[in-house]
């Protein structure tokens, strides 16, 4: 019984930890996002992309709906492939 509670514990750790972990991951985006968006319209334009050099590269291939803007969900795709 008690070895069993010992496991859940354990458990909880580890559920509790990675949650962190994925809100921190979040908060950094949302951070790096805000950021770049100068005019905080919620989009990053080709312009407020040219401060990061990388993503200005990536840009074109990030732009899915290819209207010359990324939404927060466009630049998830970059983040995510970077890390
Ligand atoms: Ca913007
Ligand atoms: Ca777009």
């Amino acid at each position: 019984m008690i070895r069993q509670l010992g496991w859940l514990i354990v458990l909880a750790a580890a559920l509790g930890m990675s949650t962190a972990a994925v809100a921190a991951q979040a908060d950094q985006l949302d951070a790096k996002f805000q950021e770049l968006d100068k005019d905080s319209n919620g989009k990053v334009s080709i312009n407020e992309a040219s401060e990061d050099d990388d993503l200005f590269i990536a840009f074109e291939s990030l732009d899915k709906d290819r209207d010359g803007e990324l939404t927060k969900e466009e630049f998830a795709s970059y983040r995510a492939a970077k890390e």
